[in-house]
C-alpha cells in the first residue's frame, strides 16, 4: 500500500514532458532541443565550435564520431569507415587523443552544449588482416586478437552461434543471423557473454565519468534487446559535475526498421530511443515534389511513426547521404533549396527528438548508379590528419567543411524550435496541393511554397499582433529585421507572399523575433 503511494507520488512529480522511459531524455540544458552530428570533427574544433556557435545559437548538444581506437585502413586511402571498425576502446583517434576529448567534453558542457558519442560495440574490425590502430595496439582479424582490450576468439559470435557458413549476415529476415553473423564481415561480438558485456561497460562508464550525456548505439539492430538491457542497467548516472543526480544517459539505438524485415525498432524501446529512418525517406520525396505536401496534415505517428518520445529524426545521415545503410534516397546538402525547406519544416514540427547533419564535402563519381567516391574520409592535410574547420565572417565553413547547422534557414529553425517547444500544431493551412502553413501554439508560424505559382494568401498565425522578422530571409538583429518581416493584424492573420522563384520559398515567423522586442532565442 506505501509503495503503491510512494509510486503514485512519482508519477504525479512528473513533469508533462517525462519521458517513456529513463533513457529517452536527451538531457540538454534548458531551452535547448537540437543535435548536431559533427562527421568526423576533431574533438578541437567541436570545443571551439561549442563556444563560438553551438552554445550562442541554442542548440543541445553534438553527435560525435566514434572516439574509440580503430583500423587504419590505407586502401582506400583512410576511409570516413575505418572508425566503424574499433581495435581497442581507448581514446586515440584521427579526431585526437584522451585529453583532448575530455577538453572538449568539458567546454562544451560549460557552454549548456553536450556530447553524444557514437558507440560501436556490435563489433571489432573486419575479418582478416592485421595492423596497429590510430592508438598503436595490435590487432588481428585472423586470430581475433584484440589485445588492447583484451578480446580474443573466444569473445566472438562463431558458428556455434551464426548458421551461415562464412559467418556472413546475408538474410535480414533471419533475426539470429542478423545479430550472431558478421554484418560485412565485421567481426560480431558475442554479447551474451559476461566478460564482453564487461569490457563494453566499462568503455560506456569511463564517457560517462568523463561527462559525456548519452550514446548513439550503432547497429543495434545487430544486437539482441535482451543484451543492451543487461549492458544498460550497468551504466552509471550521469556525472553530477554537469548534469542534476540521477541523470541516465541518453540512448538512441540505430535501428534502420522501414517496414520489410522481422526486427521492429518497438523490440528497443525498453533501452532509449531508436533513430526514426523513416521519416527522412518519406519527408524528402514530399519536398522533391513526388507527393503531396497537404498529406503532412497528419505527419508523425498518423504516418505510422513510434511514437515521438520513442524516436529521433532526421533528414539524411552520414550513411544514406553517400548510399550507405538503407532508407531509400534522401535529401542532402547537394540539393539545398530542397533541403532547407524539408529541415526547416522538421525543425518546426513538434515530432522526435531532432538532428541536424553536418557533412563535409567530397566529389561523386557514379558509376552504375553507384557512388564510387563513398568512402572518401574528412578533409586532411598532407600527413592525412584531419584539416581544421575554418569559420568564414559569413558564418560559412571553409577547408571542404559544409556546416549546415550554419546556415542561416537552419540555425534560424532551431532557435524556432526552442521558442515554440510545448506547443501543439494548429491552424494547418494547405491549397489542397504543395502549399502548407502552420502554428505552432501562438508562438510561432511557418509557410511553405513548393507549387510553381506564387503564394499570395491571408492566413490565421494564431499570433499576437505585432510586426515579425522572417527568420527565413534574414536574421532578428537588434530588433530589427535583416530580412523580410511580416504584419500580423489584431485578429491574428497576416498576409503571406512567396514567390514561387524565392531563394528559399518558405517563410518563418515567431515569438522571440518580434520587430522592437528583446532579443528571445532560449530560455
Ligand atoms: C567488404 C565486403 C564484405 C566482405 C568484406 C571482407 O562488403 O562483403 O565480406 O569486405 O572482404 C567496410 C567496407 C566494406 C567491407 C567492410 C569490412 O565498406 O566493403 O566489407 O568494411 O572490411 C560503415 C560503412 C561500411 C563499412 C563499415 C566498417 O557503412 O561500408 O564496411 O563502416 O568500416 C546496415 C546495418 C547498419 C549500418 C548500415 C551501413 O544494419 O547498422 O548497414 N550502419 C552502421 C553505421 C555505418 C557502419 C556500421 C553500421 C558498421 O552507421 O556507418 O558501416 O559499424 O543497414
Ligand atoms: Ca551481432
Amino acid at each position: 500500500m506505501m509503495l503503491m503511494v510512494i509510486h503514485l507520488l512519482q508519477l504525479l512529480l512528473l513533469s508533462p514532458e517525462a519521458e517513456s522511459s529513463q533513457f529517452h531524455n536527451p538531457n540538454c540544458a534548458d531551452g535547448r532541443h537540437t543535435i548536431t552530428h559533427l562527421f568526423e570533427w576533431k574533438w578541437s574544433d567541436i570545443a571551439q565550435e561549442c563556444e563560438r556557435f553551438l552554445g550562442p545559437y541554442g542548440y543541445c548538444g553534438v553527435q560525435v564520431s566514434p572516439p574509440n581506437e580503430n583500423r587504419v585502413v590505407t586502401s582506400p586511402n583512410r576511409p570516413w569507415w575505418e572508425r566503424y571498425q574499433p581495435v581497442s576502446y581507448k581514446l586515440v583517434t584521427r579526431s585526437g587523443n584522451d585529453q583532448q576529448f575530455r577538453d572538449m567534453v568539458d567546454r562544451c558542457n560549460r557552454q549548456n552544449i553536450r556530447i553524444y558519442v557514437d558507440v560501436v560495440m556490435n563489433h571489432m574490425t573486419g575479418s582478416g588482416g592485421s595492423g596497429q590502430g590510430t592508438g598503436g595496439s595490435q590487432w588481428d582479424g585472423n586470430s581475433l586478437s584484440f589485445p588492447g582490450v583484451p578480446f580474443s576468439s573466444w569473445d566472438f559470435n562463431d558458428a556455434s552461434t551464426c548458421s551461415t557458413s562464412d559467418l556472413n549476415i546475408h538474410n535480414y529476415q533471419n533475426v539470429q543471423e542478423v545479430r550472431n553473423c558478421r554484418l560485412v564481415s565485421l567481426l560480431d561480438l558475442r554479447l551474451s557473454k559476461d566478460y564482453v558485456r564487461t569490457k563494453v561497460t566499462e568503455y560506456l562508464n569511463y564517457l560517462i565519468d568523463i561527462g559525456v550525456a548519452g550514446f548513439r548505439f550503432d547497429a543495434a539492430k545487430h544486437m539482441w534487446p535482451e543484451d543492451l538491457r543487461v549492458i544498460t542497467g550497468q551504466l552509471k548516472n550521469l556525472n553530477t559535475k554537469y548534469f542534476p543526480s540521477g541523470s541516465k544517459p541518453f540512448i538512441y539505438q540505430e535501428v534502420i526498421d522501414m517496414g520489410n524485415e522481422p526486427i521492429k525498432m518497438s523490440e528497443y524501446f525498453g533501452t532509449g530511443r531508436v533513430t526514426n529512418f523513416i521519416y527522412g525517406a518519406k519527408l524528402s520525396p514530399v519536398f522533391r515534389n513526388q507527393n503531396q505536401a497537404k498529406w503532412l496534415v497528419n505527419w508523425g505517428e498518423g504516418w505510422g511513426m513510434p511514437s515521438s518520445t520513442d524516436v529521433i529524426v532526421f533528414i539524411d545521415n552520414h550513411d544514406n547521404q553517400r548510399g550507405h545503410g538503407a532508407g531509400g534516397a534522401v535529401l542532402t546538402f547537394r540539393d539545398s533549396r530542397r533541403y532547407k525547406m524539408a529541415t526547416a519544416f522538421m525543425l518546426a514540427h513538434p515530432y522526435g527528438f531532432t538532428r541536424v547533419m553536418s557533412s563535409y564535402y567530397w566529389d561523386v563519381n557514379y558509376v552504375n548508379g553507384n557512388d564510387a567516391n563513398d568512402w572518401i574520409g574528412p578533409p586532411t592535410n598532407g600527413d592525412m590528419s584531419i584539416k581544421d574547420v575554418i569559420v568564414n565572417s559569413d558564418l560559412s565553413c571553409g577547408n571542404g567543411w559544409i556546416c549546415e547547422h550554419r546556415w542561416r534557414q537552419i540555425y534560424n529553425m532551431v532557435a524556432f524550435r526552442n521558442v515554440v517547444f510545448g506547443t501543439s500544431l494548429v491552424n494547418w493551412w494547405d491549397n489542397g496541393n504543395y502549399q502548407i502553413a502552420f502554428s505552432r501554439g501562438n508562438k510561432g508560424f511557418i509557410v511553405f511554397n513548393l507549387e510553381s505559382y506564387n503564394l499570395n494568401t491571408r492566413l490565421q498565425t494564431g499570433l499576437p499582433a505585432g510586426q515579425y522578422c522572417d527568420v527565413i530571409s534574414g536574421n532578428y538583429d537588434n530588433g530589427a529585421c535583416t530580412g523580410s518581416s511580416v504584419i500580423v493584424s489584431s485578429d491574428g492573420t497576416a498576409n503571406f507572399y512567396i514567390p514561387a522563384s524565392a531563394e528559399d520559398p518558405m517563410i518563418a515567423i515567431h515569438i522571440g523575433a518580434k520587430v522592437g522586442e528583446p532579443k528571445k532565442v532560449t530560455t
